[in-house]
């Protein structure tokens, strides 16, 4: 074992036999830091001396939006990406291995949402260690990630999944930290927290130091921990929303009351709440365009990011010239057939007529 191996065990030790509680809530993030830190480190070093390239399971983005399903197997993934969209997913009664993503694309509201199935964590797993973390590559570019398990097993899954999630490198329905890294030639290290942030200098300074960050200016705006500055030396991370679904609610009597969302692919219980959910979690808005002295086209709107400008709505149509003003009407305006400028902000089902020259 070399030093870093024999490190990360020590501290992993350390942190097994700390107890959780508020007291050494901060040495505990001190810890894990220093461990994600030390696992980086490690980590590079084995591509470095293998060379290989990380196995990828990814897929194309298509439509207006991606969603991924991470679930482990028999939960009912596939029967939902059948339900959903107009993708034929293989559903088995055993806990069936594909290593392949299907992906499948859900119509709701106009938009097309393509959604992913990814083989489960499991099945990554058992093709050899660390293959679970690449299937989850697939998700790296995805919008919106759907944690899926059934009413048998979500209490224990859930947690399982999140760590796995964590370890990946995903940071699930988090602001990410805002620290900004320059890299200097010499000068030290130069850290500089805001007042309110519950981190102090020495504790940055030791982790750069393991980073091999030895000349840097470090500036950090808004973080929460100490684990929120490892996760911005290393890199990578991917700030997403997550949410978490719990299949074969037709097994249950009575819901729980749970910030879950419940469904069953069977009797279709929960299905127009989770599409829903799904909608409001990508931040998607319906824009109905319209050219002067004609109707919207109000059967197919074009899908935008909520807060979007009128600029935004020019550029995805292509249209050429500069704008000179545009027309709304709905609910971003205060009359109908409003006067706007290029930065107004549209609000979803509102249209629009642009104008250039
Ligand atoms: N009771 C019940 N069983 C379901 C439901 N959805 C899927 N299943 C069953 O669960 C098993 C596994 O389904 P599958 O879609 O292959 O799961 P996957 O491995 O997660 O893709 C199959 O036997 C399905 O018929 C549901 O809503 N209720
Ligand atoms: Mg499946």
């Amino acid at each position: 074992m070399d030093y870093l191996e024999q490190r990360i065990k020590e501290i992993e030790e350390e942190i097994a036999k700390t107890p959780k509680n508020k007291g050494t809530e901060k040495h505990l993030s001190k810890l894990k830091s220093k461990l994600a830190i030390l696992k980086e480190q490690l980590q590079k070093k084995k591509t470095k001396s293998s060379g290989k390239p990380a196995y990828q399971f990814a897929v194309k983005k298509e439509g207006d939006a991606t969603v991924a399903m991470v679930g482990y197997p028999s939960v009912g993934k596939s029967s939902l990406l059948n339900l959903l969209t107009n993708a034929e997913s293989e559903v088995a009664d055993y806990a069936f291995t594909t290593l392949n993503v299907v992906p499948g694309i859900m119509e709701y509201r106009g938009a097309k949402i393509q959604l992913l199935d990814l083989p489960g964590i499991i099945e990554g797993a058992s093709y050899g260690k660390g293959r679970g973390r690449e299937v989850l590559s697939a998700a790296r570019n995805a919008d919106l990630i759907m944690i899926v398990s059934d009413v048998d097993n979500y209490e224990k899954h859930f947690p399982q999944i999140e760590k796995e999630l964590y370890e990946a490198g995903f940071r699930l329905n988090k602001q990410p930290p805002e620290v900004k890294i320059t890299k200097k030639d010499r000068g030290g290290l130069i850290i500089k927290i805001a007042p309110s942030i519950p981190i102090n200098e020495k504790d940055v300074k030791e982790l750069a130091t393991d980073f091999n960050l030895h000349n840097a200016e470090i500036i950090i705006t808004r973080a929460e921990s100490l684990e929120d500055i490892a996760d911005a030396l290393i890199g990578n991370r991917k700030y997403v929303k997550a949410i978490h679904v719990v299949n074969k609610s037709d097994k249950l009597k009575t819901l729980p009351s749970s910030p879950y969302i419940f469904i069953s692919v069977h009797t279709g219980q929960g299905i127009e709440k989770l599409k829903q959910e799904i909608w409001e979690k990508l931040e998607l808005i319906r824009i109905y365009t319209k050219k002067p002295g004609e109707k919207p086209d109000l059967d197919h709107p074009l899908i935008m990011k909520k807060n979007s400008h009128i600029q935004d709505i020019k550029e995805k149509l292509k249209i050429k010239g500069e704008i000179k003003y545009a027309r709304v009407w709905g609910e971003s305006v205060k009359f109908p057939g409003q006067k706007v400028g290029k930065d107004h902000i549209v609000k979803d089902k509102d249209i629009v007529e642009i104008i250039t020259d």
